[in-house]
Parts: C-alpha cells; sequence; structure tokens
C-alpha cells in the first residue's frame, strides 16, 4: 500500500456533464500543462501517463444521466483493470460524478482482494444527494450516495457492475455546504462528517489521525477524493461552486504529508478543477504542488523523532 514504492498511472477523465458550469472537461490538460506529470517523477516514482478516456459515445446527445452512465461504466472497467495492474491510480477531471465509475472500479478490486475500503472525501460538499433529495440535478452533488449503495441510481451500473462502499467506511472532510436532504441521509447511514467546526476546534492533524489509525488498524485500502472546492476559493478559484472559508494553503500540504507518511493511500481523484475559472493557473499549479505532497514531497526529513514529541506521529 505504500505510495512510496509502486509505479503511478494517470488518468485523465474530461466529464463536465455532472457540473452546472462548463469548463471541467479542460481539467486533464491543465493539471499536466501545470507540471503534475514532471513533479512525480521528479519524486523518484515511475509514472505512467495513460492520457484521457475517450467519451463513450452512447453519450453523447444524450441527457446527462446517460451521458454520466455511460462515463460511469467505462471508467468503472478502467479503473478496475488499473488497479489489477498495481499500480497507484490517480483520475484527473472532469466533475466529480466522475468518482462514480473510479471508486467502483477500486471496490470490486477491493472486494476480490478481501481488502477494506475507506474512502476520504475532501470536499466543501457532502455530495450525498440522490435524484430525489437534489436541489439542482448535478450528478457532482450525488457521487458519495451512490457508491453507498443509496436507492435512485439504478440504470448507471446494472446489479452485477455494482460495488458498493460501506457508509461506516466514508470520511468526508472540510464539508461546509450541506442541502437539507443529505444532511438527514448522511446521519441515518452514520457517515463520520469532519466540518469545518471540527476543523477549526481541534486542528485538521487530529481528525486525519483518527482517519488514519482506522484505516491502518483494518489494514485498508483508502482512496482519496479531492475537489478543488474543499480549497479555500482564495488559493484556488478555479472552481464552478465555491464556498467559502475552505481548507487554507497549509492545512492542506499537512494532510497530504501525513496521508504519504502513513503509507495508506491506494487510489486518487483529483476534480473539479475548471481552468475557465482559474487566475493565471495557480489553482492548477496549487493542485500539483498538493499531489507532490501526497507522493513524497517534504521540507526536510524530519529531524524530531515520534517519542520526542509524545507519541504521536511525525
Ligand atoms: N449540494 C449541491 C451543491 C453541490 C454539490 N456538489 C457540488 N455542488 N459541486 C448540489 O447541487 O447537490
Ligand atoms: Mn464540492
Ligand atoms: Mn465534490
Amino acid at each position: 500500500q505504500d505510495s512510496g514504492q509502486r509505479f503511478v498511472e494517470i488518468l485523465g477523465v474530461p466529464i463536465e456533464a455532472g457540473a452546472g458550469h462548463p469548463g471541467a472537461l479542460m481539467g486533464p490538460a491543465a493539471l499536466r500543462t501545470a507540471g503534475l506529470v514532471r513533479a512525480l517523477r521528479d519524486l523518484g516514482h515511475e509514472v505512467r501517463d495513460l492520457g484521457d478516456l475517450t467519451p463513450p459515445h452512447e453519450g453523447e446527445g444524450a441527457d446527462r444521466l446517460a451521458e454520466i452512465t455511460a462515463w460511469s461504466r467505462v471508467l468503472a472497467d478502467r479503473s478496475y483493470s488499473m488497479m489489477r495492474a498495481g499500480g497507484v491510480p490517480v483520475f484527473l477531471g472532469g466533475d466529480h460524478s466522475l468518482s462514480m465509475g473510479s471508486v467502483t472500479g477500486v471496490a470490486r478490486h477491493c472486494r476480490d482482494t478481501g481488502t477494506p475500503l475507506f474512502v476520504l472525501w475532501l470536499d466543501a460538499h457532502g455530495d450525498f444527494n440522490t435524484p430525489n433529495t437534489s436541489p439542482s440535478g448535478n450528478m457532482h452533488g450525488m457521487p458519495v450516495a451512490l457508491l453507498c449503495g443509496e436507492d435512485g441510481f439504478d440504470g448507471v451500473f446494472p446489479p452485477e457492475q455494482r460495488a458498493t462502499v460501506d457508509p461506516a467506511h466514508v470520511h468526508l472532510f472540510g464539508i461546509r455546504s450541506l442541502d437539507p436532504g443529505e444532511r438527514r441521509l448522511l446521519r441515518a447511514r452514520g457517515v463520520d462528517v469532519v466540518d469545518m467546526r471540527l476543523i477549526d476546534e481541534h486542528g485538521v492533524g487530529v481528525h486525519m489521525r483518527r482517519i488514519i489509525e482506522r484505516v491502518k488498524a483494518a489494514g485498508g485500502h483508502l482512496h482519496v477524493s479531492l475537489d478543488v472546492d474543499f480549497l479555500d476559493p482564495s488559493i484556488a478559484p478555479a472552481v464552478g461552486t465555491a464556498v467559502l472559508g475552505g481548507a487554507t494553503y497549509r492545512e492542506a500540504h499537512l494532510i497530504m504529508e501525513m496521508l504519504h507518511d502513513a503509507g495508506v493511500v491506494g487510489s486518487l481523484d483529483v476534480v473539479e478543477l475548471n481552468p475557465f475559472l482559474d487566475e493565471r493557473g495557480k489553482s492548477a499549479l496549487l493542485l500539483v504542488d498538493l499531489v507532490a505532497s501526497l507522493f513524497g514531497r517534504r521540507i526536510i526529513d524530519p529531524a524530531v523523532t515520534q517519542s520526542q514529541i509524545g507519541g504521536q506521529a511525525v
């Protein structure tokens, strides 16, 4: 599970049918332009760029649900085969509806291998709407509900292609915008929601440590899904659904560094980057730096050991 040892496979998923604003389909190109591949290679990783997934033809001109269904099926199969290949898959969005496919593929592989799957969802939003609760109808607000097996998504995957995530293994992090229906559902399903109130009171480190320890104790696979709107819009303006009060530059880097040191991350989505809304590439460049932190970039090897600060991970 150590992301420092295995090769990295990058797949662009230029989908924007799940979002309210066009532009996310340019996300993979912007992340490559910002130097994602080079940053990972400079850290000593073997990186295979698989290019972009091709839009499935069935989806074109159809309604958005049909389009996302077509993408999700193709992507889930691809994600599953990337997992079987043994690397760390990195999915570049594209809007957050892509996680319906990416995480389903990861979940199929974890089911095969008997590995407990945990999901860390870094986002301003809960993304736990269903077609019945969604105020907007936008599918990027629904992927976690689909992944947790909620009703209303019957057409997306045929039953035999479905692979769900236990809602008790989902950690939503950075949350500051929930719709009434999804808030009720999240509570009913027992999803762990680390909202901004908890982050302000305890700091991100306390909650990240708690989540990491849980995944480690279970010998689990952690899938990280990073929505650009997790970050404060002042540092990452390139997103169609910006919400004030997001993660700071330093909080975001600390999270990535802790995840790297824990060695539990087995797959990653970087989603919702809308380069049309960026300011001179600053959001794309920040995302590349965050991914680099997740894959091992650090300021200096820690000189202070764990025991010196009372047993907490350094
Ligand atoms: N919860 C709202 C807003 C939203 C969720 N995810 C994003 N926006 N990106 C909705 O439309 O479901
Ligand atoms: Mn969001
Ligand atoms: Mn999201």
